[in-house]
């Protein structure tokens, strides 16, 4: 229970916040659940809220707006608007994805820049934060377009970022190829072969494991929940949403745990595979997405003993585990409840703020294993981080010392958010862990740092 001195705190934080920010709602909402966590370590630490602290936390440090024009195959000129939001350096260089998806606007940018802050300061490495993108929309788009696109892009961001100032990476709609067409272009401009991006090509400074990185940690993430109540994945059934990068490789990982995995998703349905989506089907769901760019529902007409429900999200279909990994806001305080109610209990996200606030207190109320995406999905900017590493050094590492390091990483997670998080009951709140470790050490290196 809040007492009413911090309730006030945060009521009247919202509105300021609410007050500047007009209409952003991602943000408000990713600001409150950062906020009931920490306000009351931050009133009881009274040199913090002098300090404003919070208030200069959730002011980006530089928000870079820029026009993005590129010629279609037919030459036709398309207007794109691009978007770099530089939100804290108090650990490190900028870090954070692009993103390019047609719904990506201010908020989003910041809501997303907001989160990688606790979330990179949780991984143990030196980054700051940052997230970026275009309401450019990939999806039907040939490769020589997505290249025009990607180069104009590049041909504005090359001026803000470095690899000691900002180290972009991917997010939706940002892969393996959008991140050879931005790093050409940055090479090319900059007349410097650098780790300015991550996710880059293994023969050309990437990381072995960045690809699988956010889907194997999410997985490692809930292993060690699990683990807490002496369970595994083993013989679990899961429920996986999405099918792009983050999705395919939890999938693959929980299947490597042992565990058979019933659904994936995209934004037009979902499919239910009562017989598991095994190791050779997943081979199939890669070459699908990965290659043709296919939709999810082309999985069910391969696979006769699978179901496709369009328009549909996978949360009514029972499990042990959920595994969120497509987007924000995609489970609702209904489906959260239905989750319940069928005996899931765990949700780990792979996906950025994926639960409803009312999703996640009816997690919480039952007692869920439930861990935020800042937690559970850090292993991907954390194998950035080690990207980074190797590129400075310039070394790569194994499969098995990058998988090793993120194993720890998470692992170390883990750790951080029991050790906050932990309630008198003994359950483990892990929004409250997550954002209380976190926001002590960027906390801690913004006061020593000075008034900047
Ligand atoms: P991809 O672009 O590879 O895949 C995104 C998947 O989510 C697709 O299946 C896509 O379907 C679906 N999706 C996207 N937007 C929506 C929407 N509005 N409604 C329903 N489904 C949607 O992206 P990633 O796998 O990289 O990212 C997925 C999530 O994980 C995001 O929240 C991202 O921020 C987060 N994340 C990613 C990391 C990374 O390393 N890539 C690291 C940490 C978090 P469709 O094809 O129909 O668009
Ligand atoms: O949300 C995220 O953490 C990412 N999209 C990955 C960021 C990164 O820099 O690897």
């Amino acid at each position: 229970m809040m007492n009413q001195f911090v309730q006030n705190y945060v009521d009247g934080f919202m509105a300021d916040l609410v007050a500047k920010n007009p209409g952003e709602k991602e943000f408000h909402q990713a600001v409150k659940e950062v906020l009931d966590s920490v306000a009351p370590y931050i009133v009881e630490h009274p040199y913090l809220m002098d300090q404003k602290i919070l208030e200069r936390i959730v002011e980006p440090e530089r928000v870079i707006i820029f026009r993005v024009p590129w010629l279609d195959d037919e030459g036709e000129i398309h207007i794109n608007r691009g978007f770099r939001v530089q939100m804290n350096s108090a650990i490190g260089p900028y870090k954070g994805g692009l993103r390019f998806h047609p719904s990506v606007n201010l908020s989003i940018m910041k809501f997303l820049a907001f989160e990688q802050t606790f979330k990179n300061s949780l991984t143990t490495l030196p980054m700051g934060a940052a997230k970026g993108g275009s309401d450019f929309n990939p999806k039907g788009k040939s490769d020589n377009e997505v290249m025009r696109f990607c180069q104009s892009f590049m041909t504005e961001l090359q001026r803000h970022v470095g690899q000691d100032t900002d180290v972009p990476a991917g997010d939706i709609g940002v892969g393996s190829r959008e991140i050879g067409f931005l790093f050409g272009q940055y090479k090319r401009l900059r007349n410097e072969f650098t780790g300015v991006l991550t996710g880059k090509g293994l023969n050309w400074g990437g990381s072995p494991l960045r690809p699988e990185a956010t889907g194997y940690g999410t997985c490692y993430f809930a292993s060690a929940m699990l683990a807490t109540r002496g369970d595994s994945f083993k013989g679990k059934t899961v429920a996986i949403s999405g099918s792009g990068n983050v999705a395919q490789y939890a999938a693959q990982k929980a299947l490597q745990l042992g565990a058979k995995v019933v659904t994936l998703s995209d934004s037009n349905g979902f499919v239910y595979d009562p017989d598991g989506i095994d190791e050779e089907k997943l081979a199939y769901v890669f070459e699908l997405k990965n290659i043709y760019r296919g939709r999810i529902r082309e999985y069910a007409e391969k696979y006769p003993g699978a179901q496709y429900f369009e328009n549909r999200r996978p949360w009514g279909i029972k499990c042990d585990i959920a595994l969120p990994c497509a987007t924000q806001n995609e489970i609702n305080a209904q489906e959260a409840q239905t989750l319940v109610d069928n005996g899931c209990i765990c949700v780990a996200e792979g996906a950025n703020m994926p639960s409803e606030p009312e999703a996640i207190e009816i997690f919480q109320k039952a007692k869920l294993l439930y861990s935020p995406g800042k937690a559970s999905n850090a292993g991907g900017v954390a194998t950035s981080g080690l990207e980074m590493t190797q590129n400075s050094i310039r070394l790569k590492w194994t499969e098995e010392e990058v998988d090793a390091q993120l194993h720890r990483i998470m692992t170390d997670i883990h750790e951080a958010c029991v050790k906050y998080g932990t309630e008198p009951d003994g359950y483990v709140n892990y929004v409250k862990g997550a954002n209380i470790a976190s926001f002590i050490k960027i906390a801690d290196a913004m006061m020593a740092q000075g008034l900047v």
